[in-house]
């Protein structure tokens, strides 16, 4: 059994996130958990809400509420909407947490110690009209990289580029659009990464396995240009974590905070805490490697935009702190997902949001539009016709039309309970061969976390039943021999719980409910295919699931489309 700790980026506090959020990192690391839990080994899955920075303070203050209220508030709405989608984290902790904070003090305490840290007096924007320094993600102005006239002061989302906000061509306030900013005098903390840069790059180029996505924005911010710049980590902000040398005050540092993306990947970290004190257990058998944790793998999931933080600036806190912390083993990136010819905007309300998503249909259905639809090798596009289209082929007339065609037939020829028919004949032979095929390549694919592809696999894994199914025809062959369509029916009564085991990292409730309509709670993974199919013995009690998945009708895939065309809000 291999131990497995699965991260996914920290959603931020402020808003219900968009299905291009979800399937940039939280559904695409639930659906790996899901999977290894399924292969039988251990697994720590880990998520949180990122609640510091600015954007949780302005949106606090928009909701009119203190912002540790708000933080709570807002903690509990994503947790339930979490659920909603059945996302399977071990835990889903908060930035915020004692733990996160300690861990963050306790980090920059050992980066000091080891010399990496510098105190540089800097100047920084202060905005006259908003009273205020302002926060680099809050000036706009145009990207020295690229040209891209909204990138913010802390990174261009048009080129990935980690900026300064300083850097920007003609600089305007985001909060108020106030162009009266003036450059003021304050005292911040710098992470030397530049000196771990040899570290790094060695570290980046040993990861031969990784995608290119994520080693080619790496190797990028480490070479080009002026190479990999040290990072200030501290902010003139009130909310977040106190700038402090472990416990101990850190003179010229007070009324400062920690910048929002040097806690957040701590977070990772301290959120295995949380998960201890809420169940009780032992977090540093996750984390530490002096403490067992050398044989975990540790993978990571996150959106291109994300990649450079966990890739230079976390490991170099990481490497810096010269602690037997684990690094992560593989860090697998996306693309963007667009909107029906546009992008998902959370600032302007473009698109479909999580809530909104779950309060027309239940979560198997964007999870498997998602998830075939993930955008790995490029972006790809949310359009209510393909969603349509997808879910009414492979879920509803595939999957469910299989399930409901066997379970009714044998209901009304044999009863609810597995028939015992004969040995199987070529058909069944070559129907298991093609599975075994089909189920080793499902795996590799999966272990490979190669997301569409396994969707793609599965989609065929469903379709070879059906396929079978129509062949046999144990309609017709009832007539002449019954019991040969009993052995029919009793392979594909079998091959419905198989189909339970094997999607269900894609689709848990409908899994769940062919589990429950199988009556069996057997969740083993079919390593012998034949074997797994007849585990269900003659006799064994069944009954008829509800209906599995609706058609989407034409006049809902319309009324969606008009709803969801606007902005929210
Ligand atoms: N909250 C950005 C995002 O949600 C940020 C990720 C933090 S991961 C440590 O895309
Ligand atoms: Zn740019």
């Amino acid at each position: 059994m291999a131990r497995h700790l699965i991260t996914s980026a920290i959603p931020y506090i402020n808003g219900i996130k968009h299905l291009g959020n979800l399937i940039g990192s939280q559904l695409p690391a639930d659906l790996y958990a899901r999977y290894q839990r399924g292969r039988g080994h251990e697994v720590m899955f880990l998520c949180a809400t990122d609640e510091h920075g600015t954007p949780a303070e302005l949106a606090a203050a928009k909701a009119g509420k203190p912002v540790a209220e708000y933080c709570a508030e807002m903690h509990g709405i994503q947790a339930e909407i979490a659920k909603g989608f059945r996302l399977s984290f071990d835990h889903f902790g908060r930035s915020s947490s004692p733990q996160n904070h300690a861990l963050t003090q306790h980090f920059a305490g050992r980066l000091h110690d080891a010399g990496l840290i510098e105190e540089v007096s800097e100047r920084q924007v202060y905005s006259n009209a908003d009273g205020r320094f302002l926060p680099d993600r809050y000036i706009e102005g145009t990207c020295p990289n690229c040209g891209y006239e909204k990138a913010r002061g802390d990174q261009c989302e048009n080129c990935t580029k980690q900026l300064e906000p300083t850097d920007l061509i003609n600089p305007r306030s985001a909060i108020s659009g106030s162009t009266d900013l003036e450059v003021r005098e304050t005292k911040h903390l710098y992470l030397k990464q530049s000196q771990m840069k040899g570290k790094l790059d060695d570290w980046i180029n040993s990861k031969t396995d990784w995608p290119v996505l994520t080693t080619s924005i790496a190797k990028k911010w480490l070479h080009d240009g002026d190479g990999l710049q040290d990072r200030g980590i501290t902010r003139d902000l009130d909310w977040g974590i106190p700038v402090k040398n472990g416990d101990a005050d850190w003179p010229g540092m007070e009324g400062k905070v920690f910048y929002v993306w040097f806690d957040a990947p701590i977070e990772y970290i301290a959120c295995a805490g949380e998960w201890a004190e809420a169940n009780g257990g032992d977090w540093e058998r996750w984390w530490r490697t002096d403490k067992g944790a050398e044989d975990v793998r540790y993978t990571q999931f996150m959106g291109k935009d994300n990649v450079p933080f966990h890739t230079l600036s976390f490991p170099a806190t990481i490497m810096g702190s010269g602690e037997p912390w684990k690094l992560v083993d593989y860090i697998k990136s996306f693309n963007y997902l667009n909107y029906d010819g546009g992008q998902f905007s959370t600032s302007q309300g473009r698109g479909v949001f999580m809530d909104q998503a779950l309060e027309i249909l239940p979560a198997d259905y964007w999870r498997w539009w998602l998830l075939s639809h993930a955008p790995e090798s490029s972006d790809s596009e949310f359009t209510w016709e393909n969603f349509q289209a997808s879910v009414n082929k492979d879920l509803a007339d595939v999957l469910g039309n299989f399930v409901s065609r066997v379970t009714k037939f044998c209901r009304s020829k044999f009863g609810e309970e597995v028939p015992a028919g004969g040995a199987y004949t070529d058909a069944e032979t070559a129907l298991i061969a093609d599975l075994t095929t089909r189920i080793r390549a499902y795996e590799g694919h999966m272990d490979a976390m190669e997301v569409r592809k396994s969707a793609n696999e599965l989609r065929a894994i469903w379709v070879a039943g059906n396929e079978y199914l129509q062949a046999a025809a144990p309609w017709s062959t009832f007539k002449e021999d019954p019991d040969q369509a009993a052995t029919q029916i009793r392979l594909a009564l079998n091959l419905i719980r198989l189909y339970a085991v094997l999607s269900k990292p894609f689709i848990p409730d409908a899994s769940a409910t062919l589990m429950t309509a199988m009556q069996t709670q057997d969740e083993a993974w079919p390593d012998d295919v034949a074997a797994a199919l007849e585990l269900l013995q003659p006799g064994h009690a069944f009954t008829v699931p509800d209906v599995t998945f609706r058609k989407i009708t034409d006049d809902e895939r319309a009324d969606w489309q008009e709803r969801f065309s606007g902005t929210r809000d």
